[in-house]
């Protein structure tokens, strides 16, 4: 059976209030599938979302994470403190990241590595802006991402990892890739993965796609064979566009 994972970005958005509402709206609507569900909401709502949805299977995700155990990092949090908080995923090298706030493919490789020591699997995002798409170098760009971000990782720590293909162009513009670019795309990464790490490795990773994914989208995208699930904005912040697009995932 084809794996999913239906990943909510809420970025920057939410009181704790309105996610706790959320999840208690949440946990009204028929599941099929909860294991397929996370919610990666902002540092402050983990605790809240993670007591509201600890019976259901729904898993819980930051959205950022510092590589280093502690220190003198101010505003920053580390891998210990999202476990404390029983947090099950993470996302690393979002291109928001990436663009403002500088955040480096060393520094994801670094964060990746210590989510998965802690147990967390990172949600990797990777994608090239419309400049590099239009270039032709799209799949040059997103390789070379994808062998940084990865460095120095076994082909079982890659198999803890789920990668977001997420073109940049389609972030926050209302633009989607078509369900073709998205699939041409995941499948150039699962092939990528598969002469890095072997097949068994390449046949299981979960790739999603995200980028303005939404409920009326959502079913071409997420038919795709290479493509394994969404990583989602703002369609992920009212329960019934999430629900609308995790049942187009079954
Ligand atoms: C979007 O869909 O806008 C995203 O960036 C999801 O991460």
């Amino acid at each position: 059976m084809k794996k999913y994972l239906i990943a909510g970005n809420w970025k920057m958005n939410k009181s704790i209030a309105e996610a706790k509402a959320f999840a208690v709206q949440l946990k009204g609507e028929y599941i099929e599938h909860p294991e397929q569900l996370v919610i990666i909401a902002p540092f402050t709502q983990l605790e809240t979302l993670k007591k509201e949805l600890s019976e259901t299977g729904i898993r819980v995700g930051a959205q950022n994470v510092h590589y280093e155990k502690s220190g003198a990092f101010t505003g920053e949090i580390s891998v210990p403190m999202l476990k404390e908080l029983g947090v099950d995923m993470c996302v690393v090298g979002h291109s928001e990241r990436r663009e403002y706030f500088g955040e480096t493919d060393s520094r994801v490789n670094l964060k990746v590595k210590a989510l998965i020591n802690a147990g967390i699997t990172p949600i990797l995002c990777v994608g090239e802006s419309l400049e590099i798409r239009e270039a032709g170098n799209a799949m040059l760009f997103v390789s070379g991402q994808i062998a940084e971000d990865l460095d120095g990782l076994s082909a079982a720590e890659v198999s803890d990892v789920v990668i977001a293909y997420e073109p940049i162009w389609a972030i926050g513009t209302g633009k989607t890739a078509s369900p073709e670019q998205a699939e041409e795309m995941c499948g150039f990464i699962r092939g990528m993965v598969e002469g890095m790490y072997g097949a068994e490795t390449a046949e299981t990773l979960i790739i999603q796609y995200g980028g303005s994914m939404k409920p009326s989208n959502a079913p071409e995208l997420l038919a795709k064979p290479d493509i394994n699930g969404g990583l989602i904005g703002g369609a992920s912040l009212e329960v019934d566009s999430f629900m609308e697009i995790a049942k187009a995932a079954n």
